[in-house]
């Protein structure tokens, strides 16, 4: 099992554009570090690492497309091969366990604990021993770590949810301590799990890369691709004998949570509000929602007048931060489909928006212009729901049922998983959603743009 001390759960296109270059260029200097790519569900991508041998292109998308073969990935384990990750996760050469399963990946209820209910946790609580969920996988690694007598390994947590590795501490703790008090007690006090931010902009493989791949002569299946800015910023407190992830270019922080906060709250609620507008107008990629002079303008008050408030006081340069974000949506060179950005409203938009809804309220600020892409994504629900068409998000027979109910938008705003009361209660952010909601179901979201 040599050259593996990083196991990773879901080996999407993020991981392997964002956190395997981090790696692949840690890996030129200590070989330790090679990953091991962990899909318990889907083996398409684990069966073509094994047949590239973990190589595969990484286009970065600039002005210039520049390739370059990514090599970080020693060992594949795909559906069917528990008994090869249990083992895996009890190597003591494995340091990291790190994941990227998006945020419904981690079974959270609305509060951003563990939610007991979940099938996933239910199942994995009655057979711990065969878990099919990451918190239980986790929750196995180190039981059997403390078995035999090893130290715990990291769990890394690089999805964006606010204070990603805390909840994940909260849930594998919370999983563990149904199971024996002792091991959640072990987990407590011998694991770590730091916060992280991740920041690259990844558009899912299309046939444009696929094709300039084979272009320049690569026998490749799954080339990915992003934009050539990438942050990586974990916190401090990684144990001795873990990675030099500061040496492979990843920012160390005493505190990630003003970065992780700043970028979900300006980059990704940006981003989910290009989403839902511009598929309302027709849009298909974030450049050409940027393009559209009425949105753009929209999204750039919106993030300077209604989400910057709410970070302030930072210790980053908000105005500056902002502004390159809005440069980054424009680049030509990436066609990031709206459609992919709005997958999973009902996990995102809690930290994208409704956080920022929520402390502007608290501070006495008006929340009209928020309330507008929320009033969209529930447009886009009810237009996909009534028009027979997929919506991707764990709640997706819930919302194609409301979405084609008369009130649809009373009947999104009710979903306890995404609205706390103070926001689905009467107030200025309901009646506000309710009024952009009716104005734009009249009118189109346009004028409601200028207005706003
Ligand atoms: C996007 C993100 O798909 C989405 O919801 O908002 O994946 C975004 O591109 C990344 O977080 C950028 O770092």
């Amino acid at each position: 099992m040599s050259g593996v001390g990083i196991v990773h759960f879901g080996p999407g296109a993020f991981h392997r554009a964002h956190q395997a270059d981090y790696v692949d260029r840690l890996l030129a200097g200590d070989p330790r570090w090679g990953i091991a790519a962990v899909s318990l569900r889907s083996p398409g991508t684990i069966e073509a690492l094994r047949r590239q041998k973990g190589r595969y292109t990484l286009a970065i998308l600039d002005s210039e497309p520049c390739l370059r073969t990514l090599a970080a990935h020693r060992a594949f384990h795909g559906p069917g091969d528990a008994a090869g990750v249990r083992a895996r996760l009890a190597d003591p050469a494995v340091r990291i366990v790190s994941s990227t399963v998006t945020e419904k990946g981690y079974c959270l209820a609305a509060d951003g604990t563990l939610d007991m209910g979940h099938g996933d946790v239910v199942r994995d609580l009655a057979d711990p021993e065969h878990p099919i969920s990451l918190v239980g996988w986790l929750a196995l690694g180190l039981a059997d770590r403390r078995a035999a007598g090893l130290p715990a390994f990291t769990p890394l947590c690089c999805d964006n949810m606010v204070a990603n590795g805390r909840k994940l501490r909260a849930a594998v703790i919370a999983f563990a301590g149904r199971i024996d008090p002792e091991l959640a007690a072990w987990i407590g006090g011998e694991a770590v799990f730091p916060d992280t931010m991740v920041d690259s902009i990844t558009p899912a493989t299309d046939s444009r890369l696929l094709a300039l791949v084979r272009e320049r002569g690569l026998d490749d299946s799954i080339p990915v691709s992003r934009e050539a800015y990438s942050e990586w910023v974990v916190e401090d407190v990684l144990p001795p004998g873990s990675p030099d992830l500061a040496a492979a270019g990843a920012t160390l922080a005493a505190d990630v949570g003003a970065w992780e906060k700043a970028k979900l709250r300006l980059l990704n609620g940006a981003h989910s509000s290009l989403a839902y507008l511009g598929l309302l107008l027709g849009h298909e990629t974030v450049a050409e929602a940027m393009a559209d002079s009425d949105l753009a303008g929209f999204v750039e008050r919106l993030v300077r007048e209604d989400v910057i408030p709410s970070l302030t006081p930072s210790p980053l340069d908000l105005q500056a931060y902002a502004g390159e974000i809005l440069e980054r949506f424009r680049n030509p060179a990436i066609g990031h489909r709206l459609s992919q950005i709005a997958w999973d409203g009902t996990q995102k938009l809690p930290y994208r928006l409704l956080d920022t809804v929520a402390d502007a309220l608290a501070a006495g600020r008006g929340v009209a212009r928020l309330a507008v892409p929320v009033a969209a994504w529930m447009l886009f629900v009810e237009r996909q729901a009534r028009a027979g068409a997929e919506i991707v998000d764990p709640l997706a027979p819930r919302l194609a049922e409301i979405g084609r109910e008369a009130n649809a938008a009373e009947g999104l705003l009710a979903l306890g998983e995404v609205f706390p009361p103070s926001l689905a209660g009467p107030g200025a952010f309901r009646s506000a959603v309710l009024a952009a909601a009716a104005r734009m179901r009249a009118n189109g979201p346009r004028t409601l743009l200028a207005n706003h």
